[in-house]
């Protein structure tokens, strides 16, 4: 393993130097990138100087440098954590044995499946934010979701060098699919389905990289534990990189509450009316934000039975958030767990199989990481003195995927009729009406030191720089 060498057209600490052919391969992919980059990326970006992190090393500390890049020759590179002497396999049916450092034949087709999966979300998060640079509330803000930005397309080359290097041609043509499936498209969507969603204003970004970038977090973090070493060491330095992600959305909602509750104390009152006029986004509105984000990231962790999650923890492919730290058998053959199913008009907890019910253990573990950023929200209402607790819905609530999908279920966990579902959906998802209202106050605010009125400027700034710093230069 080299340390990183940015003199090579595609910085990288693989020794892509010493393999002409993979070096080719990508190299060949990488026009083919910049067209996608172009059409697809951040609109109207050309030409504008940001200040972003690039990374230059894998180690803990100071993996990263920031100067300003002019958009698009962000360095987009290949890094991997480094490999681990002597690591061996932690679960499933060939624990203790050494990790692979070559896909094994019979696992080839079930782990290129996982990498496609993960690959492809990363391009369709860049797609569905492409319109988002033109109305940032502040510098900063535009700033983070530049840099968000350049790290997913950095996370598409880290799955792509995954496809090329260990996969062939196979590899080579499901690299070229990611540049071809688009966000929404109604021919060619992205796998997943939160990854056709719009991210059409900036309410819905903050909660979708709070959200939806938190699933990035379980699923990285379980493919980082992955009998593929590659694949475990590039899932583990993606996952450094994704903690700002997450900062930005938990970060930004939270300047979004402390600016509606500094309206309502200049206002003398929490009527949402009142504070649609005042120039804020009411709670009751966020709440709906939240609803929608959570259950469409929740779904994000398949069915909650699934012997495709069996299989990819038995064959060592993917094993649990913070494997490691459980403390049990690590094989689970013997193991059940508590899952939440439908029975008759009831949802009750059943025992099942540990190994079936995998999917639904990390997407618990998933809830109560998310629970910590509404308690955190909660405090700063609860400062201002109003009433209202934001509050996730039950898991069974708006979902696509897995047990609850054929039935309507309520926030609070009930299974309700259609027809009590039609009458207080506008209570519990966003209306054509906020997004109308939500969409006006999208205005880009570029003025130094200047933000938006529905949102708080951040605490601090980036990489110690203040607010009202140079994040962007328009050229
Ligand atoms: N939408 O047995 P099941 C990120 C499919 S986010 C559509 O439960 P499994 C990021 C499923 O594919 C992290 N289809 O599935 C965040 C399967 O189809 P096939 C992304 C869905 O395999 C923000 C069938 O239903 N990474 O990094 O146990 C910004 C049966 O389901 C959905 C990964 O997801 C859905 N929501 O679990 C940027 C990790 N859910 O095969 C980036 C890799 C399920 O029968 N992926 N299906 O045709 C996986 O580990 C698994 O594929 C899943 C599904 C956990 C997603």
């Amino acid at each position: 393993m080299s340390s990183i060498n940015y003199n090579e057209r595609i910085p990288n600490n693989v020794d892509l130097g010493e393999n002409r052919r993979l070096q080719r391969a990508l190299e060949s992919w990488l026009p083919n990138y910049l067209s996608w980059w172009d059409e697809l990326g951040p609109e109207g970006t050309q030409g504008y100087d940001v200040l972003l992190r690039t990374a230059v090393d894998v180690s803990a500390d100071g993996w990263a440098h920031f100067d300003y890049v002019k958009m698009p020759e962000y360095r987009w590179g290949i890094f991997l954590n480094e490999p681990v002497p002597g690591r061996k396999i932690a679960f499933g049916d060939h624990k203790g044995e050494d990790v692979w450092q070559e896909v094994p034949g019979e696992y080839r087709s079930t782990l290129r499946r996982l990498i496609v999966t993960q690959g492809d979300t990363e391009p369709a998060s860049v797609e569905q934010q492409r319109l988002l640079g033109l109305t940032a509330p502040s510098l900063y803000d535009l700033r983070n979701l530049f840099q968000i930005n350049v790290e997913e397309g950095r996370h598409l080359w880290a799955m792509v060098y995954l496809l090329h290097a260990h996969f062939g041609r196979d590899g080579r043509e499901e690299a070229e699919a990611m540049l071809e499936r688009h966000s929404g498209d109604a021919d060619r969507p992205r796998i997943l389905g939160a990854f056709n969603e719009p991210t059409p204003d900036w309410l819905s970004m903050f909660m979708f990289a709070y959200f939806t970038d938190r699933d990035g977090k379980f699923q990285l973090a379980s493919l980082a534990e992955s009998a593929f070493d590659p694949l475990a060491r590039t899932c583990q330095f993606m996952l450094t990189e994704e903690a700002h992600h997450m900062f930005v959305g938990e970060s930004g909602v939270m300047r979004i509450v402390k600016r509606t509750c500094e309206v309502m104390d200049e206002i003398g009152t929490d009527d949402p009316e009142r504070v649609r006029q005042a120039g804020a986004i009411d709670l009751e509105t966020l709440q709906r934000w939240i609803n929608f984000h959570f259950s469409v990231s929740v779904d994000l962790f398949g069915q909650e039975l699934s012997t495709n999650a069996a299989n990819y923890y038995t064959q060592g492919l993917k094993g649990r958030f913070h494997e490691a730290k459980i403390d049990d058998d690590h094989l689970l053959v013997n193991d059940t767990y508590n899952v939440f199913m439908l029975e008759g008009e009831k949802i009750v907890e059943r025992s099942q199989p540990a190994l079936t019910s995998i999917n639904e253990k990390l997407r618990q573990d998933y809830i109560n990481d998310c629970q910590r950023g509404l308690n955190r929200w909660n405090k700063v209402i609860e400062k201002h003195g109003y009433d209202l607790r934001f509050a996730l819905p039950h898991r069974g609530f708006h979902r696509a995927i897995g047990n609850f999908s054929e039935v309507k279920v309520s926030p609070e966990g009930k299974v309700i009729s259609e027809a009590e579902w039609t009458k207080n959906v506008e209570k519990w998802l966003p209306t054509e009406a906020d997004r109308a209202f939500v969409s006006t106050l999208m205005k880009p605010c570029y003025e130094h030191g200047k933000i938006a009125g529905w949102i708080a400027p951040p605490a601090r700034g980036i990489h110690g720089h203040p607010f009202d710093f140079d994040y962007v230069r328009f050229n």
